[in-house]
């Protein structure tokens, strides 16, 4: 029993160990691209403070004594630690912990290497502390990037891990491009120029979903919303022709190049074949046609009376029309009754507050 259960106990810690070694790894492949990343950052921070530095000298100008005895302001100590000073942001943890780690190296640069290496990033990211490679190579070994360090990739895509010690080197292709090399087309491009070692894939014309050259003509298969002609060209298919039409009864097909879409009609039409009242197929309730537009039907105009009851006019709407009691009558159970009296007084009561003076604000 007790040794069962101390062995759970190692496989469970060994376990533990191995995800965190795992964890360790990727972190620490993540890390050998950051670390370049930091270095180029070191690297132009430098000739930024190399070209901020240019004109300045030891507070009161070289004189001719320090010219001669000391190194001139421009090879000096002083120059270089001021330019150190201003490498890193003070946040920048990574950033600051290389510079201090290898400060000697930046000394060793200045003042025995910088005539004959005078890229300091080649001379101390790539040669010195190795967190980089070269342009167009990748990886601990700084080995050519898939199509070639000259053009990783063939210039169409991105290599993984370009010029720092990381990555694998595999291409990740420009929108266009496919295949690991980036040489192939991508579905709606087609090659203009293709060989070896250089591909151009160039967009097909809309109406095609893969093609063979640029026109609606070389089209090998049609997009969805366009269809071959007679003369084997891709066309738009106009949805609106079809019948029924694909819109619901309150709304107008619009045909577009490649696709369709469903408006709504006016709301003084019942159906219609376009915008504004003039293209209703028919008018909507409350609308009749007046030179060839729907227009509001004034229903208080109308000979026969549409308001019946005793005390009550009639008002006019949009689409429609309304029946309130006249004035000095209220609604009552349907009926349109005279206002009481004292009601009616407390009412111009009101009305006379609201329209004082002091009531203008
Ligand atoms: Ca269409």
């Amino acid at each position: 029993m007790l040794s069962t259960s101390s062995d759970q106990r190692l496989m469970r810690l060994l376990s533990c160990i191995t995800l965190f070694l795992l964890f360790e790894i990727t972190n620490a492949k993540g890390d050998l691209k950051g670390a370049c990343n930091t270095c180029k950052q070191i690297t132009d921070n430098f000739s930024k403070g190399f070209d901020r530095t240019v004109k300045q000298n030891f507070g009161g100008g070289n004189t001719a004594w320090e010219e001669r005895t000391l190194s001139k302001y421009e090879t000096s100590e002083i120059r270089l630690m001021e330019i150190i000073e201003g490498l890193c942001e003070s946040s920048s943890f990574e950033c600051n912990r290389m510079v201090e780690e290898h400060e000697e190296h930046f000394e060793t640069w200045w003042f025995k290497r910088k005539t004959k290496h005078p890229d300091l990033h080649k001379w101390f990211c790539i040669e010195t502390i190795k967190v980089c490679c070269p342009k167009g190579t990748f990886g601990p070994d700084c080995n050519a990037c898939v199509g070639g360090s000259e053009r990783p990739c063939h210039g169409n895509g991105m290599c993984d891990g370009d010029g720092t010690r990381g990555g694998d080197g595999k291409c990740s292709c420009n929108h266009g491009y496919k295949g690991e090399f980036c040489l192939d087309c991508t579905d709606g491009y087609f090659n203009e120029v293709r060989n070896d070692t250089l591909s151009l894939c160039t967009e097909c014309h809309s109406s095609c979903k893969t093609c063979s050259g640029a026109t609606n003509q070389d089209c090998d298969e049609c997009k969805e919303g366009w269809e071959e002609d007679d003369q084997e060209a891709c066309v738009d298919v106009n949805e609106c022709s079809t019948d029924p039409s694909p819109c619901r009864e309150d709304q107008y097909c619009l045909n577009t190049e490649g696709s369709y879409s469903c408006k709504a009609c006016d709301k003084v039409c019942s159906g219609c074949t376009g915008a504004g009242a003039d293209k209703c197929q028919a008018c909507a309730s409350g609308y009749h046609e007046v030179e060839g537009a729907c227009t509001d039907v004034n229903e208080c105009s109308q000979s026969e009376s549409v308001c019946t009851k005793e005390h009550e006019e009639c008002f006019n709407t949009k689409g429609s029309y309304v029946c309130i009691c006249s004035s000095g009558y209220e609604e009552k159970d349907g009926e349109c009754v005279l206002i009481p009296k004292s009601e009616k007084a407390e009412e111009t009561e009101t009305e006379e507050t609201t329209a004082s003076p002091h009531g203008e604000l």
